[in-house]
């Protein structure tokens, strides 16, 4: 713990250091205080099973709540936002296109890969600037056990909307965040209220949405049990992404055609008409993935499926993942030339894409399911796939 008696770092160096982190690639650069905060709202996102299967955020939740835990001494957080907006017209969010819609953050190379050269390079700047060595910082891309989103808000950062992003003045609801646990105390930055700045305070969700609710009112599957809470279990998001079984029926259609991931309630936000297109330092767009057609996805491979996802987040899904989602967009898609590829699907080897499959079939071809489902039915034997026929 060498630094954790040094001098703050406050002033000219503070500025020279965070300019020195923006050179990176850095869009947003940002120090917090590491004083804990009460956090009880997360205690009760826990309890009340908004996690899902998420297990992982119930055995970190102590250290979630705690950077000591993290990192013994840790006094202050360097929070760091890259820009994602690739500018008005890109992806494939709203356009009528028959291609299946991917969030945006899924046409890159996979974020948490490109950010780490750059959090590497970043530590490395502390280490000269603030004369620590690696032993003295920690940082981490979306998968460390830290609450982002709240560290950023109290960095001023942005402010938390009532749809639970980090939402920043300058990018909207693109950045992705990252932070350093650090033992230099750096002079923080003011929350952007002052009045959430008081040691331990929480930041309630929307203090600059005033009235606006629209992304509550957009959320196709009502994710919201109230604003600034997301219900991961109703989230399109985690059923398209984290979840590894079933998808629930009754939130099918809500899917629409998002393939991966979910971007409406980012969308529809006022506060993104500030966003300029990203940098891209520290990210490799990959848009031709945007351009891949259901029919072509519902028809991978495993060596294809490898091939086309290399260095992406969607290869963590697997082929069995992408297969699962990609006929539920079939099923609601209602297009008839789907069917023969579905009913082979139907006799996949793994259970979870012949249910989807079974289920799309139903959909689209409504009483003649029965017959182009006969063959596959005859030899089915998982309850669960068969749930899908006794419907
Ligand atoms: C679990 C998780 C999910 C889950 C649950 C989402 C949720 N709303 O919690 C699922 C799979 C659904 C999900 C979906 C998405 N996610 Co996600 N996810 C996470 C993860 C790993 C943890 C979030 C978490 O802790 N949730 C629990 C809730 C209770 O915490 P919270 O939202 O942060 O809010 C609490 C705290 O901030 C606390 N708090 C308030 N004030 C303060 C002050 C301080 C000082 C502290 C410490 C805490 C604190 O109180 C809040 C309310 O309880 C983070 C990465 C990370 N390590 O933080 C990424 C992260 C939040 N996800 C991200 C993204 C991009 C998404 C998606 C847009 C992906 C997509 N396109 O499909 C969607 C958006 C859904 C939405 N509207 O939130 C980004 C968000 C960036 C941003 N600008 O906000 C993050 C930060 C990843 C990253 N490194 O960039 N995600
Ligand atoms: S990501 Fe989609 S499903 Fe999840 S809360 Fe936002 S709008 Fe709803
Ligand atoms: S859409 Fe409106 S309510 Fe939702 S986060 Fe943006 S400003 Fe706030």
């Amino acid at each position: 713990m060498t630094a954790q008696a040094g001098p703050v770092v406050t002033g000219t160096q503070r500025e020279k250091l965070r300019e020195q982190l923006r050179a990176l690639g850095f869009d947003a650069v940002r120090f917090a205080s590491a004083e804990r905060p009460a956090a009880e709202s997360l205690r009760a996102w826990l309890e009340a099973g908004h996690h899902a299967d998420m297990a992982w955020m119930e055995r970190t939740k102590d250290k979630r709540l705690n950077p000591d835990l993290v990192l013994p001494g840790a006094r202050s957080v360097v929070l760091l936002g890259v820009n994602y907006w690739s500018g008005p017209g890109t992806g494939n969010q709203a356009t009528p296109s028959k291609n299946p819609v991917w969030a945006r953050y899924a046409l890159h190379e996979d974020y948490h890969d490109t950010m780490k050269a750059g959090l590497a390079e970043a530590g490395r700047v502390l280490e000269r600037a603030c004369g620590v060595t690696s032993n003295d910082y920690r940082y981490y891309v979306d998968t460390g056990p830290v609450l982002e989103r709240g560290w950023a808000a109290r960095s001023g950062l942005g402010f938390r909307g009532k749809n639970a992003m980090l939402i920043s003045r300058e990018h909207g609801n693109w950045l992705f965040l990252a932070c350093i646990l650090t033992r230099t105390a750096i002079a923080p930055d003011e929350p952007l209220r002052p009045e959430v700045a008081r040691p331990g305070a929480e930041e309630p969700a929307g203090l600059l949405c005033g009235k606006c609710t629209r992304c509550l009112d957009a959320c196709p599957t009502q994710a919201f049990p109230q604003p600034g809470v997301v219900d991961a279990r109703r989230c399109i998001s985690y059923q398209t992404i984290e979840n590894k079984g079933v998808i629930p029926r009754e939130l099918r259609a809500g899917i629409g055609h998002r393939i991966y991931g979910c971007d409406v309630c980012l969308e529809v936000c006022p506060w993104n008409r500030f966003a300029q297109a990203g940098r891209r330092v520290l990210l490799t767009v990959r848009g031709e993935i945007a351009e891949l057609s259901l029919a072509e996805i519902l028809q991978f491979s495993p060596e294809r499926f490898a091939a086309v996802f290399k260095g992406t987040a969607v290869k963590r899904l697997k082929l069995a993942g992408l297969l699962r989602n990609a006929c539920v967009v079939a099923g609601n898609t209602g297009d008839r030339t789907l069917l023969p590829v579905l009913v082979r699907l139907a006799q996949h080897a793994l259970p979870l894409v012949r249910a989807h499959a079974v289920w799309a079939v139903r959909q689209i071809a409504g009483s003649e399911a029965d017959n182009l489902l006969a063959a596959a039915r005859a030899v089915e034997a998982d309850a669960v796939v068969r749930a899908e026929y006794d419907l």
